[in-house]
């Protein structure tokens, strides 16, 4: 095997035995041959002309299924494979060879063997090409993530699928690229990625209205507990609607946390608290936790044995051997579940966290804001956001934040919050100086409230007093970099590593062009910024 996608690859270079995220062998070669899969069902789509939104979100899907964390079943694999090439077929448009023409294999085995084949080792001879071939690929995974989360909630746009196939195509169609044409697809992703998180955007708020200041306790109240994951906010909404009157009480867990702050899902009375930090700790905190516990998306580790029978997926995610819960999305066996635990048998006061500072909310104490800008009580904005991990490096993000002086507010999103969330930072001027704004897809929302920014002070973004400290680890945050350099924001630094999959010329590239740069040491980082 070979992956190289996530933050945490082995080395620093690749996984080739197995993945640090738990992905075996097999998975790697089945999702390696699930992209080529779809390569083949790109170029058909893109021959026949088809711009049927169904297409294009089945499309999205599968890319998303093979996106860190999310799905390590390979008998799904198998079905997903076998999926793609009927959708194919059913375009009855033919190719003589190439992924237009991909049979798959009877067997698992046969299948696995036809992956391998397939690696994205074997991208390209040329180290840049195939660096940004890879760049491209894992761009479109955090992209159809995204498309694919607004299109649950019914907002689709023909022209992102139509860039997901060609970007898939590319490579197999009869374009010659070179290195700048690659680079220019990767941007290009990076701008139809905006507007597929407006699309989500608009979907998140047009079903569950805009995100309001909420307070959200840490702790619990007695009662039986059901804690759900991921970034599904239409899974959450049913499972709340499902389980009003059972007594039972919802908890968030990770990038789940800002679901508290929309009108239609906090006016549930048993949608009551969050539970836990992020990701990477849930072997920690998940036996803790007396209650069942639902994946709606990633980011799911191994279940351990003590909590195992607690864990259901949803959506795209699987775990061999654990209960999925179907597109019909009845939850009854999580319901179950939940009963026949304990529950919490006490209450616990653990202070609580402010969310749902989304584009709204900024945007209507935008004035305020303005104001203690020019009055100099606020000197600088940071957004310190992006994924968290088990690095030890990403204590940088925490103390960055405690280093950040009193007179600067700090806007974060993602899971990488949840190294400071908690803190207490104060007010400026009734302005909290630490602003949740939401999940990852709401670096929308950030995007939204530095152009808002920029116009109020008649200026570009990058004149702003503001700076971005960003944390990556999954493809979702690749699409998210590709997007801010597309729209030109320069001068963001990126850590705690940065990709193995960037080659030393693109690097390069991006520190000429965009003055991308490495996080140092909060000490240094903020004495360049503020001078
Ligand atoms: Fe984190 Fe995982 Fe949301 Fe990612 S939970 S790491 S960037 O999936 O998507 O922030
Ligand atoms: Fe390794 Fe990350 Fe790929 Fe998992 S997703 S196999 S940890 S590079």
């Amino acid at each position: 095997m070979f992956c190289n996608q996530c933050e945490q690859t082995a080395k620093g270079i690749g996984c080739d035995k197995i993945g640090v995220c738990g992905k075996k062998a097999d998975v790697a070669a089945l999702q390696d041959l699930t992209v080529y899969a779809l390569r083949g069902l790109a170029l058909t789509a893109l021959k026949k002309g088809d711009s049927s939104n169904n297409l294009g979100h089945f499309t999205a899907k599968m890319l998303f299924t093979t996106l860190t964390n999310v799905n390590f079943t390979p008998e799904d694999f198998q079905k997903f494979i076998n999926e793609i090439v009927a959708h194919r077929k059913a375009l009855d448009v033919h190719f003589a060879s190439g992924p237009g023409n991909f049979e798959p294999a009877e067997t698992l085995e046969g299948l696995i063997a036809q992956g391998e084949a397939h690696s994205i080792k074997n991208f390209d001879t040329d180290d840049d090409i195939r660096s940004a071939k890879q760049l491209l690929l894992y761009g479109m995974k955090g992209l159809c993530a995204y498309a694919d989360h607004a299109a649950v909630l019914g907002q689709q746009d023909s022209s992102v699928y139509h860039f997901i196939y060609t970007g898939l195509a590319a490579g197999y169609d009869e374009q010659d690229r070179d290195l700048q044409a690659w680079l220019g697809l990767c941007l290009k992703c990076g701008e139809v990625n905006l507007r597929a998180m407006e699309l989500l955007d608009t979907a998140n708020t047009g079903t569950f209205g805009h995100p309001v200041p909420t307070e959200v306790p840490l702790g619990h109240v007695p009662g039986k507990a059901i804690l759900v994951s991921g970034h599904d906010l239409q899974d959450l909404y049913l499972l709340l609607k499902q389980t009003e009157g059972t007594g039972i009480n919802i908890y968030t867990h990770g990038e789940m946390l800002p679901c508290h702050a929309y009108p239609e899902l906090k006016k549930f009375e048993h949608f009551y608290g969050h539970f836990g930090t992020a990701w990477q700790n849930q072997h920690k905190e998940f036996p803790e936790f007396p209650g069942a516990i639902l994946f709606t998306t990633n980011c799911i580790q191994k279940p351990q044995e003590v909590y195992k029978d607690n864990v259901f997926t949803t959506g795209l995610v699987g775990w061999p051997g654990l209960t999925h819960i179907g597109p019909a999305k009845d939850f009854t066996p999580v319901i179950e579940r939940a009963l026949a635990q304990p529950g919490f048998t006490d209450t616990a006061d653990k202070g609580s966290v402010l969310c749902g500072f989304g584009h709204n909310t900024v945007m209507s104490v935008a004035d305020k804001v303005i104001e203690g800008v020019k009055a100099g009580s606020i000197r600088h904005f940071f957004l310190v956001g992006g994924c968290d991990g088990a690095k030890p490096g990403r204590n940088y993000y925490t103390e960055f934040v405690e280093q950040a002086p009193e007179d600067t507010v700090i806007l974060t999103l993602a899971c990488g919050k949840f190294r400071f969330f908690d803190k207490k930072l104060g007010d400026i001027g009734g302005i909290p100086r630490l602003l949740d704004i939401g999940q990852c897809n709401d670096a929308y929302s950030a995007i939204q409230i530095a152009i808002a920014l920029a116009g109020a002070f008649e200026c570009g973004v990058n004149e702003l007093p503001l700076s971005l400290i960003l944390s990556w680890y999954e493809q979702k945050a690749v699409v998210i970099l590709l997007t801010l350099l597309s729209l030109g924001i320069t001068d963001i630094r990126l850590g705690p590593s940065l990709p193995a999959f960037i080659s030393p010329n693109i690097l390069n590239i991006l520190v000429d062009n965009y003055d991308i740069k490495p996080i140092s040491t909060p000490e240094e980082d903020l004495k360049a910024i503020l001078g």
